[in-house]
């Protein structure tokens, strides 16, 4: 990928003011996470143009192949507690769908950490943090969003969710150009950014919960092989979601994953 190409599209105050490129890595997070213990200005952005050992939550790895499709993280250092880090997540998903609207594109936001086009997923976020006796050092946000993939490379490489995922060329018909599709989303990480800074965490609650169409409809969430189903009621300032149960009680979940049916 051509990084300076990305660094002149970029009108940021404080994302990408340093961006470090590798054709290959383990895994951006891993990768800026050993930066970071030796100091990294908030703000720094690794991206990959593959990685040997993507990672998603729970385990899971990341399809990551080179040429395709975007993988890059960046660090921030965000006036939240520790339990509040899980609402960047939320911070990232928001930028998802602006920099894919702008592709003519709505995308929906699905809990905790997907980005969905007509139920089909299209990128995840991975956010890990470090901290020291209780207060929170620095967030790393992963995304992995899939741009230039085709069916046939989908199909190839994830046979079993290959009829739930999709890529941006697979929806608008058109290759993406990687270096503006990133410099996009630097910037809108950058704007959303923003408004955590100057309006706090409600605000991107408030911001996700409008783009999330699963709100006050029945779901199906499995909490490590138990289905739990229910009505999405909310999201809060750490992340948790409620869903209603049939008795009206109300179960907070933190790590789950809802089950879309097509
Ligand atoms: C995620 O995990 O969705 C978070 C993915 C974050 C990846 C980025 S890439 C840059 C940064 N560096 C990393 O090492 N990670 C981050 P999760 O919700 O657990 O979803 C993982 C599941 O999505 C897998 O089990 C597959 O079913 C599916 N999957 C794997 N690769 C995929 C891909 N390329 N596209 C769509 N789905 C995929």
């Amino acid at each position: 990928m051509n990084i300076n190409k990305i660094r002149s599209l970029l009108d940021t105050n404080l994302i990408g003011n340093e961006i470090i490129y590798y054709e290959q890595t383990s895994s951006t997070n891993d990768t800026l996470f050993n930066l970071a213990k030796n100091s990294t200005n908030d703000g720094t952005v690794v991206i990959a143009d593959s990685q040997t050992k993507g990672k998603g939550r729970l385990g899971r790895s990341w399809y990551s192949p080179k040429g395709k499709n975007l993988y890059f993280s960046f660090l921030i250092k965000p006036k939240i507690t520790i339990s509040q880090s899980p609402v960047c997540t939320f911070l990232a998903s928001l930028a998802l769908t602006k920099t894919i609207l702008s592709y003519g594109i709505t995308a929906d936001v699905k809990w905790p950490n997907d980005i969905l086009i007509n139920k089909r997923k299209i990128a995840g976020v991975l956010t890990e943090m470090s901290s020291t006796n209780n207060r929170l050092d620095f967030i790393i946000i992963g995304i992995g969003i899939n741009l230039n993939m085709t069916m046939k490379d989908i199909q190839n490489a994830l046979p079993e969710v290959s009829k739930t995922t999709t890529s941006l060329m697979r929806e608008t018909k058109d290759i993406v150009d990687r270096e503006i599709f990133t410099a996009r989303i630097i910037n809108d990480l950058d704007y959303y950014y923003e408004i955590l800074k100057n309006e706090g965490l409600n605000s991107i609650v408030a911001l996700w919960t409008s783009k999330w169409s699963f709100l006050n409809r029945e779901v199906k969430i499995n909490l490590e092989g138990k289905i739990l189903n229910g009505i999405a009621r909310k999201v809060d300032t750490e992340g948790y979601f409620y869903i209603e149960k049939e008795s009206g009680d109300l179960e907070k979940v933190i790590a789950g994953d809802m089950i879309v049916e097509n």
